[in-house]
């Protein structure tokens, strides 16, 4: 399996001293946002995680490797090329087999992390149970790895072009816990509402280090989800953001969109109706995300030193 793994220094030295490590996706940035705010967000989000005491590992894949951790220019490749394609569990196979280079989702991003030994990942919303998803059976790969890959993710919830009842309702079944980052409510993305509870309410990087520790202690395998609202001033009125998300969904129906193309379709959709404001909401939840994901992750690892 090693084989198949390429570290940068920065993060190989990190995993040999049992720093504390948050894994970082390739699909927000390929997929999710625009150039350059792509890139400007990428390494933006990385040193947050160093000024806030962990590494950064972004993660993709390139000529038949994983890389665990990318170059300043290998970002940029990730930023810029029109040909990178979209990586959950079913698509690595072909895409180490033929060497093309391709954007890990967030089941993408857990798989690696776990094959590298990383249990702490930030990003921006993770993917769920697609409205209508009893008709279409379109339902994210990011929950099937949430139910059976340790790695915690901290997001800001999930966005409401899914069904979040029904997405909450999956992890629950699968046993995923549900942590809600001083808040009572699962946050939708935009905004801070969503209408939905968490299971827990935690307040401190240490209360969820901890519940991460006793999950994986007792072998109870699996992810955990980390709901992190996006701070105040930059969040979207809730019922605003509904209208626009309505309209795109009706706009992917009759173009007949399906498979992989549904997330990227809608969400560029949303950007544009909303003339750019949604974007400047995604760069701030995702910087925050970071920064309470490498607070957990040093926390977690001050766990493990006193054990
Ligand atoms: N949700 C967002 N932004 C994103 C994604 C989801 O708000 O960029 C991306 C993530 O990489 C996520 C993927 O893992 O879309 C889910 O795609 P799908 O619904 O096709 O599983
Ligand atoms: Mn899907």
């Amino acid at each position: 399996m090693k084989q198949y793994l390429s570290f940068t220094e920065e993060v190989r030295q990190a995993l040999d001293n049992n720093q504390p490590i948050v894994a970082l996706e390739t699909t927000i940035i390929s997929h999710g946002m625009p150039y350059p705010q792509n890139i400007e967000m990428a390494k933006e989000v990385e040193q947050i995680i160093r000024d806030n005491g962990a590494v950064p590992a972004t993660i993709g894949i390139m000529n038949g490797k994983i890389k665990i951790g990318l170059t300043d220019e290998e970002l940029q490749e990730f930023a810029t090329n029109k040909q990178v394609e979209k990586v959950s569990r079913r698509d690595f196979p072909y895409m180490l087999a033929s060497g093309k280079i391709g954007a890990t989702t967030v089941a993408g991003t857990m798989i690696a992390a776990q094959l590298a030994g990383i249990n702490m990942f930030a990003t921006g919303g993770i993917g769920g149970v697609h409205r209508e998803g009893e008709i279409t059976w379109d339902v994210s790969a990011d929950l099937t790895e949430l139910a059976n890959t340790d790695v915690a993710v901290v997001c800001a919830g999930a966005k409401s072009i899914l069904d979040i009842g029904r997405t909450l309702e999956y992890l629950e079944t699968n046993g995923v816990p549900v942590v809600g980052y001083k808040t009572d409510e699962f946050p939708s993305f935009y905004s801070r509402e969503s209408g939905y509870g968490v299971d827990f309410n935690l307040d401190k990087p240490e209360q969820v280090a901890a519940v991460m520790a006793s999950k994986w202690d007792l072998e109870l395998r699996g992810g955990m989800v980390i709901a992190n609202p996006v701070p105040a001033e930059a969040a979207l009125n809730f019922n605003e953001i509904e209208g626009v998300i309505v309209q795109a969904l009706e706009e992917a129906k009759q173009q007949e969109i399906t498979g992989k193309n549904v997330t990227p379709f809608i969400l560029a959709k949303v950007k544009e109706l909303t003339s750019g404001k949604s974007l400047e909401t995604n760069i701030a939840l995702v910087k925050h995300n970071a920064q309470v994901a490498a607070n957990i992750a040093v926390a977690y690892q001050d766990i493990q030193k006193d054990n």
